[in-house]
């Protein structure tokens, strides 16, 4: 495959900042990517290159003319074989010259260039790419938003809910039906109901427990539906305490409060129960509590293949979190994906708190057959848009089936 043309511009995501679109074009075939970005992120993730006005001017130049000149004049045979060209390019350990945004951007256009040129769909591809079987996965749907994506109004920063009916239809449609029960619920209860940044309502309440016993009566009569969290711990870190509603609590103690949660309510998984620091009390709640609930690392592991397999010589979780943008490139995230599936580990995929309207995760989680996907709340169209390409897929998958 030879690049023919390379455009790259500057959208708006979730948030309202600047991010990175770009378009590649065989002559043939055009594709498009853009690029989320995180707000609570791991101290190893790539680099996403933003400017100090927030802009990623330079970002979008470095595709625009470096990359672009490097890229036209070659041919590429496979995705590995672009991937591996824009790390040399950059030539850094965490792309922050050319900038993982910047790289990543043209890193899943090319996938769907290689997709278009095999006519298959895109999970196909990913799933043919990392050999691996396709999969519906779980709906991980942040419902109620707190931490650093809400003013800390909530100090868990994700309360969500797990689906996982028969299809991917019917999960999508019970999450529907949840997710306005919820919104019913709340509002009968708060005189404010604010939304967070990945589109689930944004309540304040005094008490930990108080989101999970409303929750408890949402998945209450739905019998394939349960509750999850992303602590996103390391936002709750003080000195070598955590915070949660003024209350600073000990890593013991922190752990005796999820070992509390856990007993109590209908929990499935618990993402970044601890600061990426705290590795140590990684491995006790995973010991303690990992053969009951699933233990998911995001900051700790950062979807980095050496990170993955570190953790699982130290045990420290039993998941691993799935997010392109904390790698840079989708062949380095399909490296991610076999350290974790050969640590024997379930795989959630992620959107980040910045979205965009690019769908690439609900390709990549059907694709490697995750155990689950997390696209964010269901008042965000930018989360939507990831909910209903699921479906399609599901179509897809059904038609190359017959
Ligand atoms: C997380 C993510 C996505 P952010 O912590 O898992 O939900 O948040 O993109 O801000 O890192
Ligand atoms: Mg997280």
């Amino acid at each position: 495959m030879r690049i023919k043309s390379i455009d790259a511009h500057a959208i708006s995501d979730t948030r309202g900042r600047e991010t990175i679109e770009t378009t590649l074009s065989t002559g043939e075939f055009e594709a498009t990517a853009s690029i989320p970005s995180g707000k609570s992120t791991g101290s190893h993730e790539a680099k996403e290159l933003r400017d100090e006005d927030g802009s990623v001017t330079t970002a979008i130049q470095n595709v625009t003319g470096e990359i672009t000149v490097a890229l036209k004049e070659r041919d590429f045979s496979t995705m590995e074989e672009i991937d591996a060209f824009l790390c040399e390019l950059d030539g850094t350990q965490n792309k922050s010259r050319l900038g993982a945004n910047a790289i990543l951007s043209i890193s899943i256009a090319s996938a769907r260039l290689f997709a278009q040129e095999a006519n298959i769909p895109l999970w196909r591809f990913i799933a043919d790419t990392a050999k691996v079987t396709p999969h519906a996965p779980r709906l991980f749907v942040n419902v109620m938003n707190g931490g650093a994506h809400a003013d800390f109004r909530l100090p868990i920063q994700e309360q969500i809910l797990v689906v996982g009916e028969e299809t991917l239809k019917e999960s999508v449609t019970v999450a529907h039906e949840a997710f306005a029960e919820l919104g019913n619920v709340l509002r009968g209860e708060l005189s404010n109901l604010p939304m967070g940044d990945e589109g689930g309502y944004s309540p304040s309440f005094d008490t930990i427990e108080r989101p999970f016993e409303i929750l408890a009566d949402i998945v209450s009569g739905r019998e394939n539906t349960s509750i999850a969290i992303d602590s996103a711990a390391n936002e709750l870190l003080d000195g070598d305490e955590y915070v949660l509603l003024k209350k600073r609590y000990t890593s013991a103690q922190l752990l005796e409060l999820y070992t509390q949660l856990v007993e109590h309510f209908h929990f499935h998984a618990i993402e970044d129960p601890f600061a990426e620091s705290d590795t140590e009390s990684f491995t006790e709640i995973t010991a303690k509590l990992g053969d009951r609930v699933i233990i998911i690392g995001d900051d700790l592991i950062v979807t980095n293949p050496k990170r993955i397999e570190d953790a699982a010589v130290h045990k420290y979780i039993n998941a691993a979190l799935i997010k392109p943008n904390q790698i840079g490139t989708v062949s380095e995230t399909i490296d991610a994906v076999h350290k974790t599936y050969e640590a024997g580990w379930h795989a959630v995929v992620s959107h980040r708190s910045g979205e965009t309207y690019d769908t690439f995760i609900a390709d990549l989680a059907y694709g490697i057959g995750a155990h689950g996907i997390k696209a964010g709340g269901l008042a965000q169209q930018q989360r939507l848009a990831k909910y209903e390409r699921l479906r399609v897929i599901e179509q897809e998958a059904t038609a190359l089936s017959n």
